[in-house]
């Protein structure tokens, strides 16, 4: 089976620079690929990507060694099912808030004896190689999203849960829950110091933390905080910003 280039870089040590697309289409995916992201990330929680257009979005991808990962808009065991068996290599879970919650989501992504994820991994075979089944278990990642105040009264027990691989903070709907509004790059102390006990957690349950930015400086300070996955910006906004700095340029020049 192709091995997961995510489980390879944390093994090392290292971080991912994870992309993220709102962008429901397939050139655009493939053009975000060809960048050199080590994942990306189609987003089905929020923006207009659907499960139609989620799957030529994978098959863009997959012509690049970047790693097609998924969020699904909710923990449901149904879609989980249904990214894995399009490709997906990795399933981000919003709003994971109690080790059942936890449970569930992880259970959905493992073949039994593991979990109770049904069979029928339709275009995972083509992308991961005919032994996908076999090796699906040990290959597929697993992330929780950590984001409410909830998550963090339950945050040891939700750590604890076996089979999940990395957690992945969500600044927006966290500062929105701890009731300093949404938003990125956070720096008010309270949120500050969530997003820091998230990560201190995960590395000493062993797990991979993750965490979206907006900018670059904010990614590369979170990896040098020991974040091994980072999310920057997203294909929208950065053609919105290239396209806005465009248009400036020739403005005032
Ligand atoms: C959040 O910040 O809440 C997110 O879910 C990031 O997409
Ligand atoms: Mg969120």
């Amino acid at each position: 089976m192709r091995e997961n280039r995510l489980r390879e870089i944390w093994r090392q040590g290292g971080a991912a620079v994870n992309g993220w697309l709102h962008v429901p289409s397939s050139f655009s995916a493939e053009v975000m690929a060809h960048a050199g992201w080590d994942s990306l990330t189609v987003d089905m929680q929020h923006g207009p990507v659907d499960y139609g257009s989620l799957v030529p979005m994978l098959q863009a991808i997959s012509t690049t060694e970047t790693v097609p990962v998924v969020r699904i808009p909710w923990n449901d065991a149904g879609l989980v099912m249904q990214v894995l068996d399009a490709g997906s290599y990795a399933v981000i879970c919003p709003m994971v808030n109690t080790r059942e919650q936890a449970e569930a989501f992880v259970g959905a992504c493992r073949y039994p004896p593991h979990g109770y994820r049904s069979y029928g991994p339709y275009r995972a075979t083509l992308y991961g190689g005919p032994d996908y089944t076999d090796h699906a278990d040990e290959t597929v990642v697993t992330m929780a999203m950590i984001e409410t105040r909830e998550a963090l009264e339950n945050l040891e027990e939700i750590l604890g849960v076996p089979g999940l691989d990395a957690v992945f903070v969500g600044p927006a709907d966290l500062g929105q829950s701890l009731g300093y509004g949404p938003g990125m790059d956070r720096d008010e102390p309270v949120v500050v110091e969530a997003i820091e006990r998230v990560l201190a957690a995960a590395r000493e349950h062993g797990l991979a933390a993750g965490i979206f930015t907006g900018a670059p400086e904010y990614a590369s300070r979170m990896v040098e905080k020991g974040f091994q996955f980072v999310t920057v910006s997203s294909d929208a906004r950065l053609m919105a910003s290239a396209a806005a700095g465009v248009v400036a340029a020739v403005r005032g020049g």
